[in-house]
């Protein structure tokens, strides 16, 4: 059919719809994210959706009471599987180890730090985790804090917190808290990096798998969509992030339990720390492996073997057996 008007030469540019949370750091990411892609190219139109989801409505309720199965990212994942959105970027450690069917961990992004903070009130400022005093309420809804923080400091008293961070934060400086815990990596992401009093060091407690990292999850089989999102792929964070991963996936049950792992890859060798804690911070199992990092899942899943073999499975029995009740 002839037409009155020119045909355009070049295709009408295409829209790529990013889904993200609503959240305030939600938003500083997937924007990171999108502003990284529209500079490599230029010539696509880059749209965020937002969504809110479970975790963002059920605020009253423990993170571990609800589980973990998908809790920040099922709206997101039926979003894309509907067509609506064709990728979501995620704080990697909120995204389940096993993906629903039809969708893929396209990409990780380098890490921030991805240790734990301590952030305390106003009146503490001359205190670190070891000169608290007896009876510090310590707010955290981290099992994993929890556990670690109780083995070093069975002194303290610990009490849950949940909102987003501005929320966390203000009910510390209301005094409900003495102080909290919160990631590193989320608080200089907000541009708050000031309130990190003091980085928790490894020692004292071991980082949630994936912390610090985004993770972008698009459609398997989407070839166009992972070419894409590829290019913002940091492959050392992603070895690292992949042991952590398959480290958690062999152990966890669905419900969240106290993990906590370090990794780094020297000279080309990656090394996995991993651990295991009872609630009560009585017992802590840790193990170590080394290996090229090619082989990173495998060796996140002979780590899992390892520590369960030397007692971890008996205190995720416990937890899980719990959590049913
Ligand atoms: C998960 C945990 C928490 C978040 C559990 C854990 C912390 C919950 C709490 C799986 N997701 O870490 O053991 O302390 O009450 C979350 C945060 C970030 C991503 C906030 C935080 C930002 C940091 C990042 C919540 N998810 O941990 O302070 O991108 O790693």
């Amino acid at each position: 059919m002839t037409s009155l008007v020119s045909t355009p030469t070049t295709a009408p540019t295409r829209t790529i719809r990013i889904g993200s949370r609503k959240s305030q750091l939600a938003l500083v990411q997937t924007h990171w994210v999108r502003d990284e892609l529209q500079k490599r190219f230029p010539e696509l139109t880059f749209e965020v959706t937002t969504m809110d989801t479970q975790g963002d409505k059920v605020l009253d309720v423990s993170l571990s009471k609800i589980g973990d199965k998908g809790l920040f990212t099922q709206e997101l994942e039926d979003g894309m599987l509907q067509g609506n959105i064709d990728f979501a970027v995620h704080s990697l450690k909120d995204l389940p180890t096993r993906l629903p069917e039809g969708l893929m961990l396209g990409c990780i992004t380098e890490r921030e730090d991805p240790a734990d903070a301590l952030v305390v009130h106003e009146k503490h400022q001359d205190k670190q985790l070891d000169t608290l005093p007896k009876g510090a309420v310590i707010g955290t809804s981290s099992l994993r804090r929890l556990a670690q923080l109780r083995h070093h400091f069975p002194h303290f008293t610990f009490k849950d917190i949940r909102g987003n961070l501005n929320t966390r934060l203000r009910k510390l400086d209301e005094g409900q808290y003495d102080a909290i815990i919160l990631a590193v990596a989320g608080l200089k992401r907000l541009d708050m990096g000031d309130r990190i009093h003091q980085v928790i060091p490894a020692d004292l407690s071991l980082h949630a798998v994936g912390q610090g990292a985004l993770g972008i999850e698009c459609r398997m089989g989407d070839d166009e969509i992972l070419a894409l999102i590829k290019t913002l792929e940091d492959s050392s964070t992603a070895y690292r992030c992949l042991a952590e991963r398959a480290f958690l996936r062999e152990l966890e049950g669905g419900c969240q339990v106290p993990i906590g792992v370090n990794t780094k890859i020297n000279d080309g060798v990656l090394t996995l720390m991993g651990l295991v804690a009872s609630l009560d911070g009585q017992t802590l199992i840790k193990d170590t492996v080394q290996g090229h990092p090619d082989d990173a899942e495998n060796m996140g899943t002979q780590l899992a073997q390892n520590v369960r073999s030397q007692g971890a499975q008996t205190i995720l029995d416990a937890i899980n057996a719990e959590n049913r009740q």
